[in-house]
C-alpha cells in the first residue's frame, strides 16, 4: 500500500538550504547577536518568516533525558552514543520485516530541508531547519500492511553509553507512538541533519522523529525500532505520568497542563529582546493536520 500524499504539502514549509547558509553568514558577522533583525531584515529565512534559532541554541538546550535530566547534559554526554553502525528495526504488520542499515536507507530516501516549529510541552520553543525524510517513504520501504493502525518506535537502550538510564525518570527504553494517519502525514519527518550537517548526538542521532504539531516528547530520538500494530501503542511520558501526558500531546494553547499555561511559550534564546508568545494551535500547522482530528474531543483526547 502506498502511503505517500506529497501533493498536499503546503510550500512553505520547505526551506533552500542556500538561504540557511546565507543566514549564517549574516549572523557570523552581527555583533554580539544585536541588530540582527535589521541586517536580515529582508532576508526571508523561509516564506513564512520563520526565523530559525541558531545552531548552539538547537544543540546545547536539550532534553535526551538517557543522558541526564539538565538541559546541557546531553550535549556533554551524547558524545559517547556509537551510532555506527546503525540500523532499525522495521517489524510488525509490513511485508518486509528486516534490520534497515542506517546507509541504506539514507541511499532510498531523499533528503529534504524542513524549517519546523518546535513546541516543548514544557512550555519553551524554538524554530529548527531540520533535515530528513518523510517517515511515509521508511515505511513504505518496508510495506505497510492494511491491517495497520498504528506505528511504535523505541529509542536505543545503552547503558554502558546513556549515563541517565541508571535512574528511573522513565521506564527504558524510551517509546513513543502515532496513529498511522499521523505516522505518513507529510509533515512527519525523521530527521537526520540541523543546518545541512549531521544531526548531532544529542539531537537524537542517527536519526529521530520530528513530528512539528505535537507536543517535542512525540519526536523520539535515536530510533532503533520501528513496530506496525493494529493497537495504540505504549509511550513513555504517558506510563510516567497519565493524568498530565497524553498519547496524542497535540499542541493546544486551549489545553492546559495539569500544572500549567499552554496558552504561551517562551522562545529559547532571543536574548534581550526575549518574551514570551502566543502558542498556535497545532503549533501552527492547523491547516496542514486540522483533518486528522475532526470530530474528535482535543480535551479528552490530550
Ligand atoms: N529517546 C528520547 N527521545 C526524546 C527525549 C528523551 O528524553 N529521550 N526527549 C523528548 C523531549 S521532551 C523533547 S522536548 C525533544 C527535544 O529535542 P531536542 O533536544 O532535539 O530539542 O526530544 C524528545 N525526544
Ligand atoms: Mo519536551
Amino acid at each position: 500500500m502506498a502511503l505517500r500524499w506529497k501533493n498536499t504539502l503546503k510550500d512553505h514549509h520547505v526551506t533552500d538550504e542556500k538561504l540557511f547558509l546565507n543566514r549564517r553568514q549574516i549572523m557570523g558577522g552581527a555583533v554580539a547577536g544585536l541588530g540582527l533583525g535589521t541586517i536580515g531584515g529582508d532576508l526571508q529565512a523561509a516564506p513564512e518568516g520563520l526565523e530559525p534559532n541558531p545552531y548552539e541554541d538547537i544543540t546545547q538546550y536539550n532534553n535526551y533525558y538517557e543522558f541526564g535530566t539538565g538541559k546541557d547534559d546531553p550535549s556533554r554526554y551524547a558524545n559517547a552514543l556509537t551510532t555506527e553502525p546503525w540500523s532499525v528495526t522495521i517489524g510488525g504488520m509490513v511485508d518486509r520485516p528486516g534490520d534497515y542499515g542506517f546507509e541504506d536507507i539514507m541511499k532510498a530516501m531523499t533528503i529534504e530541508d524542513r524549517l519546523y516549529r518546535f513546541r516543548c510541552v514544557e512550555a519553551w520553543s524554538m524554530v529548527i531547519p531540520w533535515n530528513g525524510f518523510e517517515l511515509a517513504d521508511l515505511l513504505d520501504m518496508a510495506g505497510v500492511q492494511s491491517s495497520a493502525k498504528y506505528v511504535a518506535f523505541e529509542t536505543a537502550y545503552r547503558p554502558d553509553e546513556m549515563p541517565g538510564v541508571k535512574y528511573p525518570v522513565l521506564e527504558w527504553p524510551y517509546v513513543e507512538g502515532l496513529r498511522l494517519d499521523e505516522a505518513v502525514h507529510p509533515l512527519t519527518i525523521m530527521a537526520t541533519g540541523i543546518y545541512g550537517k549531521d544531526i548531532p548526538k544529542q539531537n537524537g542521532a542517527p536519526l529521530r522523529l520530528v513530528v512539528p504539531w505535537k507536543y517535542g516528547f512525540k519526536s523520539i530520538k535515536s530510533v532503533v525500532r520501528i513496530t506496525l500494530t493494529d493497537t495504540q501503542p505504549p509511550t513513555s511520558w504517558n506510563k510516567a505520568n497519565a493524568g498530565e501526558y497524553g498519547f496524542y500531546a497535540n499542541v493546544n494553547p486551549q489545553v492546559d497542563h495539569p500544572r500549567w499555561s499552554q496558552a504561551s511559550e517562551r522562545p529559547v534564546g532571543g536574548g534581550l529582546f526575549s518574551r514570551r508568545q502566543p502558542t498556535l494551535m497545532l503549533n501552527g500547522y492547523e491547516e496542514d493536520v486540522a483533518d486528522l482530528y475532526a470530530g474528535m474531543d482535543l480535551v479528552r483526547n490530550f
